[in-house]
């Protein structure tokens, strides 16, 4: 063998060095030959691995990024036979490309406005359907299958399979993108979205990233369960089909390394690698392959690469001198993207007459032939060896890198188009060409007229639909919510510290850690707790759930803590019930998704509560917020140091005074802002019923405070206003009254707030009623469905809001809140009095809290001023 029969893989990444004595490097790539041949490819990588391990202890540092070379990583001799029926199989791969393209065009044709893509589908359909035929495991109930991410934009083809199944109707498909007009049920959401079929879809995955994040922490969730004895999670398996252009979201790297180091082996990804994202290619000089194997690799996954078809074996095994391997390694994504979109000829021309030597390895074949030759991703044989590979790995998670073409079966209208991921409207000689590529039977007239195709029911092809689904337990992807109610143990039991307080100092923190301690006691929802941290579990005064219910480690402990010998040590241990994510606030949020969501994927109630710095929340990882929600979360965020003037030393980055405000723009999110620990316990003891009793698809945000105060004690009649968002805390009345005024207070600022109230009843003559503020969200939210239904459903007497019920007439109103002025404002449109708002709108910055106060106006003394001003206006 000689130095040029090995690879090189790709041309930027590999400088290739000087060699300074060819004759010596011959001798020890003639050694490694001889081995292998000899002793077999095992023998080779044992020798390969000693040499790497001695030459680290020499201090030689390999330069050579850890990828392959650009060929399958399963060769031909360890493929094994295919167990599938291929012939059917490519033909109902045809029927579902050609009604998934179907409803896309049928619906712009109609409408001409409502989007949807063809070409993702058209490079997944093999992957789909080899997962579907083997591998993804349904169940009758859906809460004992395998979990599959689906790329969000490829759901038409999920639908039309569903409509060959019989999950869905025509006329659903012919509703596709048009969920409004018929009326629920009758159309089709454009990507998974559990929030408007929520029978059907478990996963949302239409903002890119979040779906790979997601599965890994569905996966950890798993075994998070298992550990815990609260399920048997054993032997079901998560699948995420990601798109190559979608790898580039910080957020779908950022799992691997958490998924490697706990040995996720039930969990696999399949990259479809069609080298396109939107506009253009992922690395056009570049190859997002070999890039995606070093990145998966280092992290410690199992990597197989499925990038040739079966009709290049022939090739390959006639390739004794690597020529074709070589020509291929050095060719880069937009050069393949180029050869895709052109015929046989081209690709003669342009690619195998680069070297008479990959020339002659073709020069037997036609034109047709070459431009048949097929990308390992859309071959079921090649599928079917990497997926039941991943399958089979034990002790660390998988990546199928498979190589597809964009738009396949398009031809001019989008494969490998710079334009493909747009197409959507398609005229009818290439929907004619579409129908003869794949041999539809459609006469020319249903070409034109778009006709969906069902084969009867007792055809081939469906028999064998039908079979594989049964024998694989069930229909995916299906969405259960059943679960059984998880009882609330009584409020006294566990917050009673918190409602009859009496003056005792401490803070909402501390009140709401407390809480969550005592309820993790509780024999029968305590075990269903699962607290989550990301790194800040000091920080709000959690150590004790070090020891309490330690931490979630599937090793175990394997090292002496150095705090072994105090109370609250940290303790690292098998069946841990906290989450300590390290500081991963999106890691953190995607294990509350999970835990959130285990009432449907599990048919197990938990209750997440992920407690964090509230400015790391809603702002930091919004958009998983916005997932959660869509996937009908229950559970609780703490937003914890809450407040622009609380956390008073942090600053800019940490003092969060819009968490609230985002948080009432997500439409079943429920957002708190208590001011004591009796609001927190109230709060709490409402959340809790809505969401395990009741089972609301709701989950609760509550703001908490590190500020010590003297607690009130909270007395029971007030309970009820106080969970509608707003309650009467107490009056001031002057000697001599001058003037009327509402003060409405939340949080730490309710405090300012009653002090102004004693100094315009003392001193300006002004009676105050003070109302705790709890929820501005929820009482716009009431408010606003209030007025809808007057204006829809108009009575003679108006439907009266709890806003406007405690906020009666033209008696102006303050409100001051530790936010920006926009969230009490949310009330403003609700009640018939002038409404003047105090907030903490701008940037944070670092002083002692009562200077905070001062500067961003909603001291008691600002509180005083806008009073007075408010009523001078008045007159
Ligand atoms: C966070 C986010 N950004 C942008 C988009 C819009 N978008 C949808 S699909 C797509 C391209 C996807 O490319 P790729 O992941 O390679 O998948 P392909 O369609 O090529 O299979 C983009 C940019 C999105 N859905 N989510």
């Amino acid at each position: 063998m000689t130095a040029d029969r090995i690879p090189d893989h790709s041309p930027d990444h590999h400088p290739e060095p000087q060699d300074t004595d060819p004759q010596e490097t011959r001798e020890w790539l003639d050694a490694l030959q001889a081995v292998v041949d000899g002793a077999g490819p095992e023998r080779g990588r044992f020798l390969i691995e000693q040499l790497e391990v001695a030459a680290r202890n020499l201090g030689i540092v390999s330069q050579a990024q850890p990828f392959s070379a650009y060929r399958n990583t399963i060769p031909l001799e360890r493929q094994g036979a295919y167990p599938g029926d291929l012939r059917t199989e490519e033909r109902l791969t045809a029927i579902l490309r050609w009604n998934a393209l179907a409803m896309v065009v049928r619906a712009n044709e109609a409408h001409g406005e409502l989007g949807g893509h063809i070409a993702s589908y058209a490079s997944a359909a093999e992957i789909f359907e080899l997962g579907f035929n083997h591998f993804f495991c349904g169940s009758a109930d859906g809460q004992h299958s395998d979990l599959v991410f689906f790329q969000p934009h490829s759901a038409p083809g999920v639908y039309a399979r569903a409509f060959l199944e019989g999950r869905l109707s025509e006329g659903q498909l012919a509703n596709y993108r048009q969920e409004v007009q018929g009326g629920p049920g009758t159309g089709l959401c454009s990507y998974p979205h559990p929030w408007l079929m929520p029978e059907f879809w478990q996963f949302p995955t239409g903002s890119m990233g979040l779906g790979p994040l997601c599965a890994v922490y569905q996966a950890r969730f798993m075994r998070y369960l298992s550990a815990r004895g609260l399920a048997d999670t054993a032997g079901r398996h998560v699948w995420a089909v990601v798109g190559d252009g979608e790898m580039d979201e910080p957020e779908s790297i950022a799992g691997l390394t958490l998924a490697a180091r706990e040995k996720l082996d039930n969990l696999t990804f399949i990259v479809n690698c069609n080298l396109q994202r939107l506009d253009g290619p992922v690395r056009g000089n570049g190859q997002i392959i070999q890039e995606l194997e070093s990145l998966f690799k280092g992290a410690g996954w199992n990597v197989i690469k499925v990038l040739w078809g079966s009709d290049w074996d022939a090739l390959f095994a006639r390739d004794t001198q690597h020529v074709l391997l070589r020509a291929l390694s050095r060719t880069v994504d937009g050069q393949y993207q180029t050869l895709g979109a052109n015929d046989g000829a081209y690709n003669i021309e342009h690619f195998f007459r680069q070297d008479p030597a990959v020339q002659q390895l073709v020069a037997h074949m036609s034109e047709a032939e070459i431009d048949g030759l097929k990308r390992g991703g859309h071959d079921f044989r090649k599928l079917y060896a990497a997926f039941a590979l991943a399958q089979a790995t034990k002790g660390r998670p998988t990546v199928i890198l498979a190589k597809t073409k964009k738009g396949f079966g398009m031809g001019g209208a989008g494969e490998s188009r710079m334009t493909s991921h747009q197409a959507k409207k398609l005229d009818s000689t290439v929907l004619k060409a579409f129908r003869d590529r794949f041999a539809l039977p459609l006469s020319d007239v249903d070409v034109e007229q778009l006709r969906f195709l069902k084969p009867a029911q007792d055809s081939a092809e469906m028999v064998y639909l039908r079979q594989r689904r049964a024998a694989l337990g069930g229909p995916l992807p299906l969405r259960n919510a059943a679960a059984p109610v998880l009882p609330v143990p009584p409020l006294a039991a566990w917050g009673d510290f918190a409602l009859n307080a009496a003056g005792k100092e401490m803070s909402t923190t501390m009140a709401a850690v407390r809480m969550l301690g005592n309820l993790l006691k509780d024999p029968t929802l305590g075990p269903r707790i699962v607290p989550i941290v990301a790194d800040e579990a000091r920080t709000f005064g959690m150590a004790n759930l070090f020891r309490q219910v330690g931490i979630y480690a599937p090793e175990g402990q394997l090292y002496e803590p150095e705090d072994r010998e105090t109370m609250l040590y940290y303790r690292e241990v098998r069946d841990g019930q906290l989450l300590e994510e390290g500081i991963n606030e999106a890691g953190a949020l995607s294990s509350w998704i999970a835990a959130a969501t285990s009432y449907s994927v599990h048919g197990l109630p938990m209750l997440p509560v992920y407690i964090y710095y509230s400015m790391f929340g809603f702002q930091r990882v919004g958009d998983l917020i916005w997932a959660a929600a869509d996937q009908r979360s229950r559970g609780f965020l703490f937003g914890a140091t809450a407040g622009r003037t609380t956390l008073s030393g942090e600053g800019l980055q940490h003092q969060d005074g819009s968490s609230l405000l985002v948080a009432s723009t997500v439409p079943n999110c429920v957002a708190w802002d208590p001011a004591h620990a009796g609001e927190v316990a109230v709060i709490m003891e409402h959340a809790m019923q809505r969401m395990l009793v009741q089972q609301c698809d709701e989950f609760h945000y509550l703001t908490l405070m590190n500020e010590n105060q003297a607690m009130p004690s909270l007395p029971p009649e007030v309970h009820g206003d106080l969970v509608q968002g707003l309650y009467r805390l107490q009056s001031f009345l002057p000697e001599v009254r001058k003037a009327r005024l509402r003060l409405l207070g939340s949080g730490t600022i309710l405090r300012e707030v009653l002090k102004a109230a004693r100094l315009l009843a003392d001193e300006h003559g002004v009676a105050c009623e003070v109302f705790s503020a709890t929820s501005y969200s929820e009482l716009a939210r009431q408010a606003r469905e209030q007025q809808r239904l007057d204006r829809i459903e108009p009575r003679l007497e108006k439907r009266q809001s709890h806003v406007a019920r405690l906020l009666p007439g033209p008696v102006p109103v303050v409100a001051a809140s530790d936010y920006v002025r926009a969230w009490p404002q949310l009330i403003g449109e609700y009640i018939d009095a002038p409404l003047v708002t105090l907030g903490t709108d701008g940037f944070g910055r670092s002083d002692t809290r009562q200077q905070l106060r001062r500067y961003f106006e909603v001291d008691a003394q600002a509180v005083v001023a806008a009073a007075l001003e408010v009523l001078a206006r008045q007159g």
